[in-house]
C-alpha cells in the first residue's frame, strides 16, 4: 500500500509539506492545480513545477485528485468534444511527469454535499454533517450559498463560485439528463479518453457520488455495487477504474463495503478511508476513522485491501476539526484528525503484516 495525503498546494493549504513530513508513513502527496476550474487548460510548466516541488520534499506525486469534468461533457452538449480534447491534453501532460492515477467524479453540478460543515460533536470537536430532510426541503441554491459562505476564502474542488453563480442555468441544462443519458454521455467520454490512457499508462479512478442517493432531482450513477458494476462495464479497459471512497458509499446502509472492495479489487486504484455515523432518519455525520465510531468497519475494509489489493494508493479522507483548527483549516481537511487517521490505518496495516504466515 502507498500511504498518501491530500494537499491543496503552496499558499492555498495552511498545512505545509514540512508539516506533513512529520507524520510517520506518508509516501505520496495527492495534488491538483486547485485554481483550475473544469475545462481549463493545465499548463505544462505549472505541472512540472508542482511535481518537482513535491518530490523535492521527499514525496511521490503520482496521484492527482480533481481534474474536474466539465458539465458540457456530462450533459452531452455540442461543445463536449472541445472539453474532452482539453481533458486529454491534461492526461498526457500529467503522464509525462509520472502521474499514474487521476481521481475525478461524474456527479452532476455538485461535488460532495453537506448541510453543516461545522456540526458540533459531544466531545467539542466538529465535523461535516448531512441532514437528509433539509436537502429535500430547500432549494439547491440555499445549500450552495451556505457551503460557500462556510468555506470562506478556501478553494473547494467542485464548488467553484463562478460555476455555482449560474446554478439555475446549470439545473435547466440538466433537465433532460436522466441516469440513462448520463451513463451514455459517460460512455462517450470514456471512449475518447481511455485509448489515450492506455498509450500513456494512466489509470482513471472515478469517485463515488457523495451522498450515495439522488439529490435535487439530479441523476446519480456511481452509488451502489450495482451502479459500480454498470459504470465499470461502460469500458472494459483496465485504465477505467475506481476511487473507492468508504465514507461516500456508507450512508446507503445496503452498501456492503468489504464485499464491494472484494468484487472490484483489481479495478480499485485509489482508496479513500473515511468513517460516517448514519442515523435512523438518514442523516449522517463524519466521525473519526476508528471502526467502532461509525458505520464503516475500517478494520474489515483494510483487511480486504490487504488480502485482495495490497498495492493500492490509500489516503485518510475527511477528518473532524480538532482543537479549534476549524478557524483556519479547509472543511474536512484539517491536520489533526487526518494525521490520527494515518496512524490508525498504518497500525491496522502493520498488524496485518506482522500476522502474515
Ligand atoms: C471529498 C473528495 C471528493 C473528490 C472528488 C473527486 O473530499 O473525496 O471531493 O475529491 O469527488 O473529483
Amino acid at each position: 500500500m502507498e500511504m498518501t495525503w491530500r494537499w491543496y498546494g503552496r499558499g492555498n493549504d495552511e498545512i505545509t509539506l514540512d508539516n506533513i513530513r512529520q507524520i510517520p508513513g506518508i509516501d505520496g502527496i495527492v495534488w491538483s492545480l486547485h485554481d483550475k476550474v473544469a475545462g481549463a487548460i493545465w499548463e505544462e510548466e505549472r505541472i512540472r513545477d508542482e511535481v518537482l516541488y513535491i518530490q523535492s520534499k521527499g514525496f511521490t506525486a503520482e496521484v492527482v485528485e480533481s481534474v474536474n469534468v466539465h458539465d458540457s461533457i456530462k450533459i452531452g452538449t455540442n461543445d463536449r468534444d472541445y472539453y474532452i480534447d482539453i481533458y486529454i491534453d491534461t492526461i498526457k501532460k500529467l503522464a509525462k511527469y509520472g502521474v499514474k492515477v487521476i481521481c475525478y467524479n461524474f456527479m452532476p453540478v455538485f461535488d460532495w454535499t453537506r448541510t453543516d460543515l461545522y456540526k458540533k460533536m459531544p466531545d467539542g470537536s466538529n465535523a461535516l454533517f448531512y441532514e437528509k430532510k433539509l436537502v429535500s426541503s430547500v432549494e439547491p441554491k440555499t445549500i450552495a450559498d451556505q457551503i460557500l459562505l462556510s468555506a470562506g476564502e478556501k478553494t473547494m474542488p467542485g464548488w467553484e463560485r463562478e460555476r455555482l453563480d449560474e446554478l439555475n442555468t446549470l439545473f435547466t441544462a440538466y433537465k433532460d439528463v436522466d441516469d440513462k443519458k448520463l451513463l451514455e454521455n459517460y460512455r462517450y467520454f470514456l471512449k475518447r479518453i481511455i485509448p489515450i490512457c492506455e498509450e500513456v499508462d494512466m489509470k482513471m479512478a472515478v469517485h463515488p457520488d457523495d451522498p450515495p442517493f439522488p439529490i435535487f432531482g439530479l441523476p446519480r450513477i456511481v452509488r451502489s455495487k450495482k451502479h459500480l458494476r454498470d459504470v465499470l462495464s461502460l469500458n472494459n479497459s483496465k485504465c477505467h477504474g475506481l476511487t473507492l471512497c468508504t465514507g461516500s458509499l456508507a450512508p446507503n446502509l445496503e452498501n456492503d463495503l468489504p464485499a464491494i472492495i472484494k468484487e472490484f479489487a483489481d479495478r480499485i486504484y485509489f482508496a479513500h478511508i473515511r468513517n460516517v455515523k448514519v442515523f435512523e432518519n438518514g442523516d449522517f455525520i463524519e466521525v473519526s476513522h476508528r471502526a467502532c465510531e461509525g458505520n464503516v468497519d475500517t478494520v474489515k475494509v483494510l483487511r480486504t485491501y490487504f488480502n485482495h489489493n495490497p498495492n493500492v494508493y490509500i489516503r485518510p479522507d475527511h477528518g473532524r476539526h480538532l482543537w479549534e483548527e476549524e478557524k483556519t483549516c479547509r472543511p474536512g481537511y484539517g491536520l489533526y484528525d487526518r494525521a490520527l487517521g494515518v496512524a490508525y490505518i498504518l497500525g491496522i496495516w502493520d498488524t496485518l503484516e506482522s500476522e502474515k504466515p
